[in-house]
């Protein structure tokens, strides 16, 4: 389960703790946040580009039409401090600063990324569509620095978590996440969570396994960064990457599938790896929600639910909450 609480124990202080935990799990995994090193979040930029992962298309949508409602809902503050998680490259966001900006909203802009080069192209990009606004990009893993979010107890705080980034979680750990969330925000603070409508698995499986292979590659680099980064030997040809929608628990699941019986090695974690012909590493879940689910999670975690918009086709769903 990811952290969320400081401080961490001496253990869990070693920069790949949870890599090496969850290595040792069965089945083994690697945990998703490693997707995110610098060419993973490009490859990531290319996957939120095609055609058939339709979930960027869609929140792209959502914001772009109701930019001007949601900053209504949020009671058209003088100020606003907006902090977006997993920011990457921001494009959906700029929608919600032109709208501030028409609605003579000030607004301090404080992306959160696990990926330096991600914050970096964001900033460039927002630089040359709104070169006045004011922002603060911080480099974080929000799993393990979560008390370092940069929500102001001064100010009006708007919680950005776009993309259905929080599926990538348990269903556990999506509710530890908000209610942690919760507790930090304060009396009229708003959450805007992106969340991925269930649907038809063919739509799913597409987006997942694409016909350009962007997904794949996405996925095999997770083998290739674990090379580059703690000296691993994998041999990217020797897997299979493998996109499933499991019905009974509502989710997409990626894999990397071993084609052999093979032993892999990575030296700087001082580790070995047996892997059986046909052994799978689990790599990513992503859940998708019914309305149902949606209603469940704000209710346990203790947010009341002020909105809810969609796309025209219903795939996918923003939601605007907010801490009593
Ligand atoms: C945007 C991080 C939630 O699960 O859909 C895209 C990442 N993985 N294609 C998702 C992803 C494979 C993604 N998140």
């Amino acid at each position: 389960m990811a952290v969320f609480r400081y401080p961490l124990s001496t253990l869990e202080k070693h920069p790949h703790y949870d890599l090496m935990q969850a290595l040792d799990e069965r089945p083994r995994r690697i945990p998703s946040k490693y997707f995110y090193d610098d060419r993973g979040s490009r490859l990531f930029e290319r996957i939120t580009d095609l055609e058939e992962y339709y979930p960027t298309a869609c929140e792209s949508e959502i914001l772009h039409r109701h930019a001007r409602d949601i900053l209504t809902d949020c009671g058209v503050p003088k100020y606003l401090n907006l902090v977006e998680l997993g920011a990457g490259d921001g494009r959906k966001t700029l929608h919600l600063l032109k709208a501030a900006r028409d609605k003579g909203v000030a607004v301090n802009y404080r992306p959160v990324d696990i990926s330096a080069q991600a914050l970096d192209d964001l900033q460039a990009r927002l630089h040359e569509s709104l070169p006045d606004l004011r922002i603060e990009p911080a480099v974080m893993d929000i799993e393990r620095e979560f008390e370092k979010l940069p929500i102001d107890p001064k100010e009006r705080n708007l919680v950005l978590y776009l993309g259905s980034s929080l599926g990538n979680f348990t269903p556990d750990e999506q509710r530890v996440f908000l209610d942690s969330l919760c507790e930090k925000l304060h009396s009229g603070d708003r959450l805007l969570l992106g969340l991925d409508l269930k649907k038809d698995p063919a739509v799913l499986q597409k987006a997942y396994d694409d016909s350009k292979g962007v997904t794949r590659a996405f996925n095999m680099n997770l083998l290739e960064r674990l090379n580059r980064e703690v000296h691993a030997d994998f041999n990217p040809n020797r897997f299979k990457h493998v996109a499933v929608y499991n019905p009974s628990t509502g989710a997409m699941e990626s894999w990397l599938l071993s084609l052999e019986e093979q032993s892999v090695h990575l030296r700087n974690l001082n580790m070995s790896l047996h892997l059986d012909a046909f052994e799978a590493i689990h790599t990513e879940t992503s859940w998708k929600f019914s309305p149902r689910d949606i209603k469940a999670l704000a209710h346990t975690t203790g947010f009341t639910r002020l909105a809810s918009f969609t796309d025209y086709r219903g795939y996918f769903c923003d939601e605007l909450w907010t801490c009593p």
